[in-house]
């Protein structure tokens, strides 16, 4: 159906009290993956590609294959640029196919980010592009001893709704204690609900949740049979992103939840057949399983079926 703007996307998803995914993408198979999971359960989409993916794909590769995953797929697709922060990279995403950018300007001061993240909001509305603009630090909540380090380090509330209406972003990432990667808590994981309750009440618009990857047992369990180290790996327990999502999260970042299906099955396959060496018999099942991984997904996050508008 082509390809359609975040807003268009998240702002069904606000009214209707779910979210979607955001899934981070660098090659084909993994977007591949990522477009049958969700075609499959009838779910709107956000391709998710970081400035990273760019350079390690290249820009008309990505925007090629993302169009055309967009055309041959009965479902709403968003192609997003994550973590924009380089100028040139952001403008060439406004002008070039990108239906969607994050202006990340969140290490600046208060006033810096405003400033910053209302010149891409004015060049990318004018082209009918949505943005998602960032405030506060994502770190998980253990690593701040203190009161003031958490303060300084989380959204304020009141810094939220200012930054909200001074920018004009049309969706906001708040810091609520994740952090990106597969090791986000040190003890029992905690985001911080309260704070994302009043954060919602002041600014309404739909918020996004960065660092969301839950790091599944079975998969960490596969890495680690076939000889993968990640010790101590911790993600966000799926009962606090539902939770979450019930107060007013509307898109979800995953990007290590795919990394880790992906190292995975490949993993399994050179430990199983050392003869092997044809690529696909290499990636194919890194494919099948991140469609299985997307499949969990989109039922923990309650956007299948909304394809439709549903
Ligand atoms: O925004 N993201 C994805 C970050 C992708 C980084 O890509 P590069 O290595 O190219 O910079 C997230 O919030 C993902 O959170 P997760 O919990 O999946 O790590
Ligand atoms: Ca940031
Ligand atoms: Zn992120």
């Amino acid at each position: 159906m082509g390809l359609v703007t975040g807003k268009e996307v998240l702002e069904a998803a606000n009214r209707g009290g779910y979210a979607v995914g955001a899934f981070n993408i660098n090659n084909l198979e993994i977007l591949q993956g990522v477009v049958a999971g969700c075609v499959e359960k009838s779910s709107p989409v956000i391709i998710a590609v970081s400035e990273g993916a760019i350079n390690y794909a290249g820009f008309d590769y990505i925007v090629a294959m993302v169009r055309t995953a967009a055309e041959l797929s009965p479902i709403p697709m968003v192609l997003h640029l994550d973590h924009g922060r380089d100028k040139e990279i952001i403008s060439r995403c406004i002008h070039g196919g990108f239906t969607s950018v994050m202006i990340d300007a969140s290490h600046l001061p208060l006033e810096d980010n405003i400033r910053v993240t209302r010149r891409v909001v004015e060049m990318a509305h004018a082209e009918g592009i949505s943005v998602e603009g960032e405030l506060g630090r994502l770190q998980g909540i253990e690593e701040m001893v203190s009161v003031e380090e958490r303060e300084a380090t989380l959204t304020d509330p009141q810094e939220a709704e200012r930054f909200v209406e001074e920018t004009g972003v049309d969706f906001l990432a708040p810091a609520i204690g994740t952090s990106h990667g597969a090791f986000k808590f040190k003890g029992k994981a905690k985001l911080d609900l309260k704070r994302l309750r009043e954060i919602k009440r002041r600014v309404g618009i739909p918020l996004v949740l960065h660092g969301a990857s839950t790091v599944p047992q079975r998969i960490l369990e596969l890495v680690t049979r076939y000889g993968g180290e990640l010790k101590e790996a911790k993600g966000v327990p799926p009962e606090q992103l539902k939770e979450a999502i019930s107060l007013g999260i509307n898109k979800i970042n995953t990007d290590t939840d795919l990394r880790l299906a992906l190292t995975g099955a490949v993993r399994k396959v050179l430990a199983e057949d050392r003869g092997v060496f044809d690529p696909r018999k290499i990636l194919g099942p890194a494919r099948d399983l991140i469609r299985e991984v997307v499949h969990e997904k989109v039922d923990l996050f309650g956007s299948g079926g909304k394809a439709l508008g549903g």
